[in-house]
């Protein structure tokens, strides 16, 4: 069966709840009246060009640019002939004015130590790990691996190597080794920066000798640079692996930053397609820091006295744009911390935000699905009211979900940015603006200004309003991907060549009376039951919305009538029980919520879902627990298998 077509997606749940931004969050914001947020978007769609190089001198430039766009189709430049540094923007930018002592960064480790760094003992930081790498033979263009967890150094090192035109490759610290060797092999990385450990829900994980195994598989590395963070015994090669404390420390604070093209890489990133090698996704330097610093103003709507906190992992994009690049580029004080959401109990997000007065929370819907799970009582016993504005990324948000945030977390005053956006596109593309957008549970609403986002069938046409179909974007963003790490035939293909024209996201949606948009998730995510087109994340909502589901995953079961029957998996409430009861009032939940056609065939009560390291449910897995397949594939992002194993011995 072929699922790629959405067109037809039958879109059933309607969500009628409105929320507008209050006045006294409007009468603050950056974007204040909807006649200004139109505006913006109006100059953007007349004058894409003026309007972008605008945005662009917000940031420092060694050499102006002399043009703002070369679109050779689907090979994009942008601020053509403009030199600049990105981590001269990030830090320096900040050194000759009132930042210079501002907190840059407010670090907690999961044990419960921290670190506070202002931009100016940042700058010194970032200067000697700069010259280390010097040092250590790096230079422009060189690659270089960084598998830390979250840690002030992971976080100096990624703008180290900014600072002298090396190109970072973050791995995830929860990535096996031989998935860190992977990508170290794709990347050719020359040096890898680690270290000893690290602190995982109490536990030490010992990230280096993940690394000594994924470097006897690699030939590139010629130094690893090991940073001591948990203080466990490690093997250190001679000749090769160079302690953090003996060789950074001793070097001058001051490096200069080289001024490099605006197109020139500042780092890859490797996202897994659903089939084959992971994909090196490159991204430059001038489109890409100019769309976050823009979307810190537009949708975060960061002011210089916020605390702003992404809960994002440095492995992900999200971790790249939102807790490093965006918010350092705009000046802000940000949050960042090393461990698990639960450790050493359920409360610990709770516990931050109020420890640093954080005014801008920005985490997934799976975290908020947890924390649903775990119970408000963990939420009530702290105190955040310093919360001004909240927002999600990831997945879509069942509107429940949705609910639960606005109301527990953000006590009904706070705006909630749904930002969507992708790995590929650098930044984010379609989000409320806090100050102006009447929010909707469970849409991302609209494009920002600039971003030309349509939803069309497989042929590239429009579809009315209210059908599902294909998410395309229409012009190129400054913070798009440029091309795949030598793979530009794969980057035509993957994203360029299925809908003529444009830049397929691979997501399905819908856009309401309104324009706003509701994504429906990755376009495999559909099924078909009995010539219906269903998108999982509607049926996935209604279960959603019973007080006793905490999460749920529903995908497609062959079945000989209907072509697929529903299946749905379901996580409950602590303290909640899976009877047969229960099971029957979900059933008739959803035919009441969405109808008939919809109502799961077969549910199933599971302790946890599969999910990837990034916290997205993997339905190809339960598409083949529930199918009954024994060959599962590949496996090396789910975060979990033993919960694959449990599923399957349970069946
Ligand atoms: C930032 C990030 C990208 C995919 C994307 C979507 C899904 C992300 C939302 C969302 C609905 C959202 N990068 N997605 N944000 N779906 N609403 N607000 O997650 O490359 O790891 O994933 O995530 O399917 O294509 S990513």
């Amino acid at each position: 069966m072929s699922v790629n077509d959405p067109a037809e997606i039958t879109s059933a749940l309607r969500e009628e709840r409105k929320f507008p931004p209050s006045r006294q969050f409007s009468e603050r914001a950056w974007i204040k009246t909807l006649a200004e947020y139109e505006a913006l978007c109006r100059r953007a769609e007349q004058e894409p060009d003026a309007f972008w190089a605008e945005c662009a001198r917000e940031i420092d430039w060694f050499q102006p640019f002399d043009r703002v766009l070369e679109w050779n189709f689907p090979f994009v430049k942008w601020f053509v002939g403009g030199k600049l540094n990105a981590c001269h923007n990030c830090v320096d930018r900040h050194l000759n004015g009132p930042r210079r002592n501002k907190v840059a960064l407010l670090w907690e480790g999961e044990p419960g130590d921290s670190r506070v760094l202002t931009y100016q003992m940042l700058a010194e930081e970032v200067g000697r790990c700069a010259n280390a790498l010097k040092a250590l033979g790096v230079g422009a263009g060189d690659r270089v691996a960084i598998y830390m967890p979250v840690l002030p150094e992971a976080i100096v090192a990624m703008l180290a190597c900014a600072r002298i035109g090396a190109i970072h490759s973050v791995v995830f610290a929860g990535f096996s080794a031989d998935a860190l060797a992977d990508r170290i092999n794709d990347a050719e990385a020359k040096l890898c920066i680690t270290t000893d450990g690290g602190w995982r829900r109490g536990q030490a994980v010992e990230l280096k000798r993940n690394v000594d195994d994924a470097l006897a598989r690699t030939s590139s590395i010629e130094k690893c640079l090991v940073l001591r963070r948990v203080g466990n015994a490690v093997a250190m090669r001679p000749g090769r692996d160079l302690w953090w404390h003996e060789v950074v420390p001793g070097q001058s604070p001051h490096c200069e930053a080289v001024a490099v093209d605006a197109e020139h890489t500042l780092y890859t990133l490797y996202t897994s397609g659903t089939t084959g090698k992971p994909k090196g996704v490159v991204h430059t330097t001038g489109g890409y820091l100019v769309h976050t610093l823009m979307t810190m103003r537009w949708v975060f709507d960061l002011r210089d006295e916020d605390v702003f906190w992404c809960t994002a992992d440095i492995g992900w994009v999200t971790g790249h744009s939102y807790t490093v690049y965006g918010p350092l580029a705009a000046g802000a004080t940000l949050v960042a911390y090393e461990g698990a959401p639960n450790y050493p109990e359920n409360d610990r997000f709770w516990q931050i935000i109020e420890k640093y007065r954080v005014n801008i929370f920005y985490t997934a819907p799976t975290a908020i699905r947890n924390f649903v799970k775990w119970g408000d009582s963990w939420v009530e016993r702290h105190d955040l009211s310093s919360l001004r504005l909240l927002g999600t990324v990831g997945e879509p948000i069942n509107p429940e979900a949705w609910m639960w945030y606005h109301r527990v977390v953000g006590k009904e005053r706070c705006p909630i940015v749904d930002t969507w956006w992708q790995t590929e596109t650098g930044a984010i593309m379609i989000s409320p603006m806090p100050g102006v957008t009447v929010t909707k549970p469970g849409s991302a609403t609209r494009p920002l200004p600039g971003v030309v986002a349509e939803v069309v069938d497989r042929q590239g046409g429009p579809v009315p309003a209210n059908h599902g179909g294909l998410l395309v974007i229409r012009r190129p963003w400054p913070g798009m991907l440029r091309t795949l790490f030598r793979d530009p035939q794969r980057y035509r293909d993957q994203y360029f060549s299925q809908i003529d024209g444009v830049y397929f996201t691979g997501d399905g949606a819908r856009r309401d009376e309104d324009g706003y948009f509701w994504i429906m998730g990755r376009v495999d995510d559909v099924i078909n039951v009995a010539g219906h087109r269903l998108g999982t994340m509607e049926i996935e909502s209604a279960l959603v919305s019973h007080p006793s589901v905490a999460e749920a995953a529903v995908v497609g079961r062959p079945d000989d009538l209907k072509g697929q029957a529903v299946a749905a998996f379901v996580t409950l409430i602590s303290g909640k029980q899976g009877t047969d009861g229960l099971r029957e009032e979900l059933r008739t939940h959803v035919a009441k919520h969405i109808g008939a056609l919809a109502r799961p065939d077969y549910v199933r009560f599971t302790e946890a879902l599969p999910k990837t390291r990034s916290g997205k449910i993997m339905r190809r897995l339960l598409k083949q627990v529930a199918a009954g397949d024994e060959t599962l594939g590949d496996t090396t992002t789910l975060e979990d298998l033993s919960v694959l194993s449990r599923l399957r011995e349970e069946e």
